[in-house]
């Protein structure tokens, strides 16, 4: 990866695509996404900056301040960069290609897909870190990206490695999120999108999203690991870039979290990144840019990695007891249906990931993610289902005594409250017995039926 072979330094060494399996290499540009030689997974080998430490960080810092002035004035482009796309000010605004020496250093603005992206803010909700059992809890919310989901941070350079490699269309399979954020971007490039969902098992924002883009979109008999399989198979036939995070420009764009994260602590780690864990690609990235962070020297001690899957959906909390013996597979079940997944692609990615941070992995059950989600949701701040898991892990690790209650931790809430409005509206129907449960009440139109509601609801939040 970028980054796993820090030798790398010297300004003339081209970028390639490596497999982690074999050591084969491609052409940056080659549009497989997979070793043509072992099938193994490819990782993105680009040579790291030949700044370092302070002077980095300084560059990174100037580039935020810069930002504002774009993002405020919202139109893009400057005089300066040419009017008309505004893709040059959306690269500079971005959260993600302000990190671009670690991220994709070829890349050109006037091949930069953005929107922009990133830039999501790291919030300290009391009430949230007083049912975690963690006083010095963060929320790094990345459901306040464009289509309210992490995923935008390795689409935006996904899109942009499709139009490098001249791609006809673009293709994933998806639980929802992928696919939101794959129609957006598609539609921002004027590349085709054709997204894989299964059948009865997408929030209905996700789906909303996608159809409202652009994006071809086909409801798989099946479930998600039965459409990446399907797309998988069918994307190198069909002649359609394959866009799922086992594209390693995925996984570089996905970095950009972790780095944010650093530079909002003003470049001092926390103690503990713990975030959702699905088809592993984010834990991948993660780590990806801790690796880099340290070889760098923007860091000088990394967190502590915590995955933490759905119980119904814990191939990779099985793996992690068995010190990954071998390479898990379940049938997934979980209201969390983002990370409803039982085949993770990036297995080994994120094993190497969890060795190298001192990490750990757990599994959290439905009911916890719930209670985590009403808390995370009655702050104020609110986030989708498989985002809560992050949370719901941290006050599982706090009591085990894996973290401690005076650690700082940075949750990673991957998206928006509004992804599932299905499972909210059933959460709070009338009759959920659940403490937090909030049912909506019809009254008649009159001032008596109001009177009387008011005078029975408590007027002070608990
Ligand atoms: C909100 O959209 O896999 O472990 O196809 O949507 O990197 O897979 C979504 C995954 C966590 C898990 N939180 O991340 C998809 C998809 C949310 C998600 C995950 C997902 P990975």
């Amino acid at each position: 990866m970028a980054t796993t072979s820090s030798t790398a330094t010297h300004g003339d060494r081209r970028t390639v695509q490596r497999c982690a399996a074999c050591a084969g290499t491609l052409d940056d540009r080659d549009a497989r996404t997979s070793c043509p030689a072992c099938g193994g997974l490819l990782e993105l080998d680009a040579p790291l900056p030949i700044a370092r430490g302070a002077s980095l960080q300084a560059r990174f810092d100037d580039r935020l301040r810069a930002a504002a002035p774009s993002y405020v004035a919202g139109r893009g482009a400057t005089a300066d960069h040419g009017a008309g796309t505004g893709a040059s000010a959306s690269a500079r605004a971005s959260g993600v290609w302000r990190f671009r020496e670690l991220i994709l250093p070829d890349a050109t603005d006037a091949e930069i897909v953005s929107q922009p992206e990133g830039n999501t803010p790291l919030l300290h909700r009391p009430r949230v870190a007083a049912w975690a059992g963690v006083a010095d809890l963060l929320l790094k919310h990345d459901g306040f990206n464009p289509t309210a989901s992490f995923k935008d941070r390795g689409m935006t350079v996904a899109l942009t490695q499709a139009r490098r490699v001249g791609a006809r269309a673009v293709a994933c399979a998806s639980t929802g999120n992928t696919s939101a954020s794959l129609a957006a971007y598609a539609a921002l490039a004027g590349i085709p999108g054709l997204v894989l969902v299964p059948a009865g098992n997408v929030a209905l924002g996700k789906l909303s999203q996608t159809l409202a883009y652009g994006a071809r979109t086909l409801l798989v008999r099946g479930d998600f690991d039965d459409c990446l399989r399907l797309v998988r198979e069918g994307a190198e036939r069909l002649g359609v870039y394959l866009v799922n995070s086992i594209n390693p420009f995925r996984i570089a764009g996905q970095k950009s979290v972790a780095l944010e994260i650093l530079q909002q602590l003003a470049w001092d780690a926390p103690d503990w990144i713990v975030l959702p864990a699905g088809n592993l690609g984010n834990t991948s990235a993660v780590g990806a840019a801790l690796r880099d962070a340290l070889a760098l020297g923007l860091i000088d001690r990394a967190p502590r990695v915590a995955s933490v899957q759905a119980a119904g959906a814990a191939p990779f909390a099985a793996g992690f007891r068995e010190a990954f013996a071998t390479q898990r597979r379940v049938r997934a079940e979980t209201l969390a249906t983002a990370i409803r997944i039982g085949d993770p692609a990036s297995w080994d990615r994120a094993v190497q990931v969890i060795r190298e941070r001192d990490g750990v992995v757990i599994d959290v059950t439905d009911a916890e993610i719930l209670e985590a989600k009403a808390a995370v949701d009655a702050s104020g701040v609110g986030c989708e289902p498989a985002s809560a898991a992050s949370v719901a892990g941290v006050r599982r690790l706090v009591r085990e005594g894996v973290i401690a209650p005076d650690a700082r931790v940075v949750a990673i809430l991957t998206g928006h409250v509004l992804k599932d409005p299905g499972l909210l509206l059933d959460y709070h129907r009338a009759g959920n017995e659940a403490p937090l449960a909030n049912p909506p009440l019809e009254i008649d139109a009159t001032l008596d039926a109001l009177a009387r509601v008011l005078d029975s609801v408590p007027t002070s939040s608990s």
